[in-house]
């Protein structure tokens, strides 16, 4: 087939996508960038095409949609939508967080498990990908009125999942102490210690060391891979990391640890900048142990420290020199603006913690400036690439220690960059790691629904 061939056919599919998904702007943004990577894919492998493989991608394998009704502590009934895509499952059970926050709706999750699917496969590890959650909002709410809306939601979830099913994991408002009333839910109603069904357990009670670390240590690892290759480190470096929950904590405490300076991070509410760079230990115990927020570290932390309400992070580039941004907040968060004012503060490199943290709009305004972009589904691998190592010890009723834990993290997040580079190469567009990703992760799922058959 020609190319044009190839690009009218991959119009056709896009515009089936956006015909069969209406409304989900998220699902179809995820879907564009794929597709914008698989021209030269499809015209090399026509058997791809030939056995409708993308078309069969784009459609989840099964969706799940129900209610979740739990009681608050002032006795009145809630009512909340659940949600789980079991997307793909060519390379292993679905694997894939839950996200708990009011936004949610299928089109999130959607886009979600979309990018799963292809992050998963470039860890090169047996899973399949997947994604779930709910609009119900865990802000402001005690314990117990957490404990009932997860026990309601396992009542219904726990039927779709198992370690050799699906295996359900946190993202943004799922943490440990929800995995765990998840956790002893699926326990209570199967009458089974199946200790591979979630992943994000407490190190206490099947959960691995550094699971809770993984993905902000993973996305500041595969960042220094990109640093690498232009001769850089962090060592010295000037960092902005959004966000202020699992994700940033840990990339936070990363950076650090390799000599760089986080200057400011953030949440919904604002942005807490500390030139002298953030007191990681005060920031975890603000919001880990006491449920805090960024303006409760800034009043603890007093001297340097400065919290903005209402502020954007990225524009603190217009304050000063900005040597990496680390986005770990959530998806569209930095938009072709952001993106120009970072490119204008000399940043060199953005490595996305988050899932689809740039507009299309920012990549291409970083990607023409020759900034190093690492993707989310790249970047940020190294949460899922960590639950699979703890499903392995599960498996084999194991516990490996933390430093041999995150030897084979960085050896994962380096295998993945080299992966991304040089598929980008192989394809024409050397440094290209959105290009290299989608079409890795992409080939690797294909190939294996090939040998499947059309199931
Ligand atoms: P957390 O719930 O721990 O933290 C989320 C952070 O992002 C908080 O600081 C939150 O602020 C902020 N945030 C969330 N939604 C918004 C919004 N709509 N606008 C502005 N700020 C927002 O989640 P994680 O750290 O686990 O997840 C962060 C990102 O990383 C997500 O995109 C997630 O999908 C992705 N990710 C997570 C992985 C994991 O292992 N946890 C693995 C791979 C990717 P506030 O507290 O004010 O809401
Ligand atoms: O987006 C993600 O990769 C996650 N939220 C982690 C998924 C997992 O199963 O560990």
């Amino acid at each position: 087939m020609t190319p044009s061939t190839q690009s009218s056919r991959l119009a056709d599919i896009f515009a089936e996508v956006l015909r069969r998904n209406p409304g989900e702007a998220e699902f179809h943004q995820a879907a564009r960038e794929v597709f914008d990577s698989l021209e030269r894919v499809l015209e090399r492998h026509p058997q791809y095409a030939d056995a409708s493989v993308l078309e069969r991608i784009c459609e989840p394998e099964r969706q799940i949609i129900f209610r979740v009704p739990w009681v608050d502590d002032a006795g009145r009934v809630q009512i909340n939508r659940g949600f789980r895509v079991e997307f793909n499952s060519a390379l292993g059970p679905y694997k894939g967080g839950l996200r708990f926050h009011p936004s949610v709706y299928l089109g999130t999750i959607k886009f979600l498990g979309f990018e799963q699917v292809f992050k998963n496969a470039l860890t090169g590890m047996p899973i399949g990908g997947g994604k779930g959650g709910s609009d119900f909002d865990p802000k402001g709410r005690s314990d117990g009125e957490v404990m009932r809306f997860c026990q309601s939601f396992m009542t219904e979830l726990y039927r779709h999942i198992g370690e050799y099913t699906d295996v359900p994991a946190g993202d943004i408002g799922v943490g440990g102490r929800e995995i765990g009333y998840l956790f002893g839910q699926y326990k209570r109603i199967t009458n089974r210690y199946e200790s591979g069904v979630l992943t994000g357990k407490g190190v206490g009670w099947g959960g691995a060391l550094v699971r809770t670390e993984a993905t902000g240590y993973g996305a500041v690892f595969f960042a220094e891979e990109m640093l690498k290759t232009r001769g850089e480190s962090f060592e010295g470096k000037r960092v902005l990391v959004s966000g202020s929950g699992n994700v940033a904590l840990y990339a936070i405490q990363k950076v650090q640890q390799l000599g760089g300076t986080v200057v400011a991070c953030s949440d919904s509410n604002g942005v807490a900048y500390d030139e002298a760079g953030l007191d990681f230990e005060l920031l975890r115990r603000v919001k880990e142990d006491d449920r805090g927020r960024l303006a409760d570290y800034v009043e603890q932390r007093g001297g340097s420290a400065e919290y903005r309400a209402g502020a954007k992070i990225w524009s603190a580039a217009e304050a000063g020199r900005v040597d990496v941004a680390l986005p770990c907040a959530t998806q569209n968060e930095l938009d072709g603006d952001d993106a120009r004012a970072l490119v204008a503060a000399g940043v060199l490199a953005v490595a996305e913690g988050a899932n689809m943290p740039s507009t299309p709009d920012a990549v291409r305004v970083l990607t023409e400036a020759g900034v190093l972009f690492g993707p989310g589904k790249a970047a940020n691998a190294g949460g899922v690439a960590t639950s699979a190592l703890e499903m392995q010890q599960n498996a084999s009723r194991d516990s490996w220690s933390f430093p041999h834990t995150e030897e084979r993290l960085r050896e994962i997040m380096q295998g993945i960059h080299e992966n991304c580079a040089r598929t980008a190469e192989e394809y024409g567009e050397p440094g290209d790691y959105v290009l290299g990703a989608n079409i890795s992760g992409f080939t690797r799922v294909a190939d294996a629904m090939l040998a499947l058959g059309v199931i």
